[in-house]
Parts: structure tokens; C-alpha cells; sequence
């Protein structure tokens, strides 16, 4: 139930989260103990790819600094939207926070090289390595920081999978199909090169949508449309490896300058410790989740489109990279430059 921001009870609400927000530095919650918790905030739910790095995170730093540091793990549903997540990160209540791009291209519009379609090799490894790319970290960094944030690291969590009610092979059968993406305008600009009919909305709502027949359509890696469900009310998984989906991982940059020297140390050591852990981890839960949908749902149509079939909507995604330099300018060609020279192509 949505309630008038006007009423006083409304006005009280915001006061008290205001304050809770004040106890918070941005260098987490300190206890009576001396330790300190960092809370870290995800947009998937628990047992997803970004619950298993923010667990592995958790564990690997809690192991190093024993007794100094405790690590808070929210998963989806828990503070928010993804949008709500990154605000609450710049505001310092939050140290950590999972950010996709498919969501934080609305905020920084350079990061929507991301969501750009047929850009990344099918060998998953090439992208993995391209994605630890100084040369990309150098142009990314400054945009992050120019919105309150500071970039930790780029995780990789699958193919994108089209779930459906009917089945894709072309770009015709997109007509009049209504497909939910996430909320970054170069998505919408990519299913409407398709022929379809895009609808942004938030993660939470997908679902429902699927449900009432308001969309007919959603992407997602497979993993998600396990734990989301959104395999119970769709009929098709088609995969034409447009793009892999990709989250970043964001710190508050006031939290990063109070940490120790064996903190700042323990940060730096994990999150690249973790670049070929998550990338492996994805893997085996993408691949066991395709197995849990069909173990639940047998009559479920699997569709791998062939390179035929794949070069027809590479053919329609070729402008959407000339909206994307329209749209970025300079910082976006340098962006765009960059992950083509660490992808090698
Ligand atoms: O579709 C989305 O909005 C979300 N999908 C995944 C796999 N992770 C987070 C994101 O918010």
C-alpha cells in the first residue's frame, strides 16, 4: 500500500530512518566490542551470484581481520530497489554495494558499453580477463568518482537469456512483444532495434508483470530466472548471447579513505582474489539452474539460436553502438575504445 508522503506518520517514518542513517558513519557501525560492521548491500536474493561473492567477501575479510571487522550482508528486497541501493551507498549508510550497469547507466551513461549487444566474444574467459583491464579501470574510475562512488571491481554473472511466452528466432518474432529490461535507457533502445516493445521496471516487479500479462517477456542470466521464478510464468528460454549481464562492486569512497592500512590492504587482496572465484562460480550456477528449471518444469522449450540466426539481430544492434557514442560523447568513445582493445577486437 502506497501512503501520501504528506501524512505526519509518513513525515515521522523518514525522520526516524534520517536519524538511524545519522548513527551510521560512512565507515560502518561501530560496537561496544570495538569492532566495526560494514554493511554491503546486494540486488539478487540469497544463493544468487552476488550473494555468493558477498558471502565469499564476508568470509575472506572477516578471516583476515578477526575481531576488528564484521561484514552485514542485505539481500534483495531488504533496503530497496537497485537505485535505492546506490543512493543509500553515496549517502554513506551503506560501505558496499552490488551496482549493474542495466540500471546504473541511467546515472552514469558511459557504463551502458555494458548492455551494448554482440560486443563480447562467446569465450566467456576473454571477457573475464578484458574485465580486469587497467586500461578500462583508468576511464571507468573517474565516473564512478564524479557520482560519489568508487568502482571495486567488475563481475561477470552470465549470458543474458530471453524467457518468453513464444518461441524467438528473429528479430520478427520480437513484433509486439512486450519485454521487461532493466531500467538504463540503452536497453529499451536495444529491444526496440529488435522490433519489440520494452518496458523498464524494477527487479521486484518482474515477476507479477509476467503474471497479470501486463509484459509477455523478460531477460535475465539463468540463474535469476530460477530464484526469481520467472521460468513459472514464461514457456521459452532463448539464448542468442547478446551480452553478458554484469554487476560492479561500489564502495563509499569515505569509506575507503578511513580504512587501516591492513583494511585498505584486506579489501584490495580479496576483491582480486574474487575476480576468478566469481567467474567460476557463475559458471556451475548457471549451468545447475538450467537443471533445477527443466528437473521443475520438463515442458520448458530451451532454444540456443545458431549463428545464423544470431547474425540477423547483430545486424539490428549495430546503430544502437552509434546512440550509445551519441549519447556519451568523448568519455564514451574512450570507454567503448577501451573495452574493444582489451577484448581484442
Ligand atoms: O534484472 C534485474 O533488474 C537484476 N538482474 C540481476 C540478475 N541482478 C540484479 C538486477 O537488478
Amino acid at each position: 500500500m502506497l501512503i501520501p508522503l504528506r501524512t505526519p506518520w509518513n513525515w515521522s517514518l523518514c525522520l526516524f530512518a534520517l536519524s538511524i542513517s545519522l548513527l551510521i558513519c560512512s565507515c560502518g557501525e561501530s560496537s561496544s566490542n570495538g569492532s566495526v560492521t560494514w554493511r554491503f548491500a546486494i540486488e539478487e536474493t540469497t544463493g544468487s551470484v552476488q550473494d555468493r561473492y558477498a558471502q565469499e567477501f564476508k568470509r575472506r575479510i572477516e578471516d583476515r581481520l578477526a575481531g576488528e571487522v564484521q561484514v552485514k550482508v542485505f539481500p534483495f528486497g531488504t533496503l530497496g530497489t537497485s537505485d535505492d541501493l546506490t543512493e543509500q551507498l553515496r549517502m554513506g549508510s551503506l560501505q558496499l554495494a552490488m551496482a549493474s550497469p542495466g540500471h546504473l547507466g541511467k546515472t552514469i551513461p558511459e557504463l551502458q558499453v555494458f548492455l551494448l549487444h554482440f560486443l563480447f566474444p562467446d569465450d566467456e574467459a576473454i571477457a573475464q580477463r578484458a574485465l580486469a583491464s587497467p586500461e578500462l579501470r583508468r576511464e571507468l574510475d573517474p565516473l564512478y568518482a564524479a557520482k560519489g562512488m568508487a568502482l571495486l571491481g567488475l563481475i561477470p554473472e552470465g549470458w543474458m537469456v530471453w524467457s518468453t511466452q513464444k518461441e524467438v528466432r528473429r528479430p520478427s518474432d520480437f513484433k509486439g512483444v512486450k519485454i521487461r529490461t532493466m531500467t538504463s535507457p540503452l536497453l529499451l533502445a536495444a529491444y526496440r532495434a529488435y522490433g519489440a516493445q520494452p518496458q523498464a521496471m524494477p527487479y521486484g516487479e518482474v515477476y507479477s508483470a509476467l503474471q497479470l500479462n501486463m509484459i509477455d517477456a523478460q531477460v535475465n542470466p539463468m540463474f535469476a530466472i530460477e530464484e526469481m521464478s520467472f521460468y513459472e510464468v514464461t514457456s521459452h528460454l532463448i539464448s542468442a548471447r547478446t551480452a553478458p549481464f554484469l554487476t560492479t562492486l561500489v564502495a563509499h569512497p569515505g569509506f575507503l579513505d578511513q580504512l587501516s592500512p591492513s583494511q585498505s590492504t584486506a579489501v584490495e587482496e580479496v576483491v582480486r582474489e574474487l575476480e576468478q572465484w566469481s567467474y567460476a562460480q557463475q559458471s556451475s550456477l548457471n549451468a545447475s539452474r538450467l537443471d533445477d528449471i527443466l528437473a521443475s518444469k520438463p515442458e520448458m522449450i530451451v532454444i540456443e539460436l545458431n549463428e545464423e540466426e544470431r547474425q540477423r539481430f547483430r545486424e539490428l544492434a549495430r546503430p544502437v553502438q552509434e546512440q550509445y557514442l551519441e549519447a556519451t560523447g568523448d568519455s564514451g568513445r574512450r570507454v567503448l575504445d577501451a573495452l574493444k582493445n582489451a577484448l581484442g577486437s
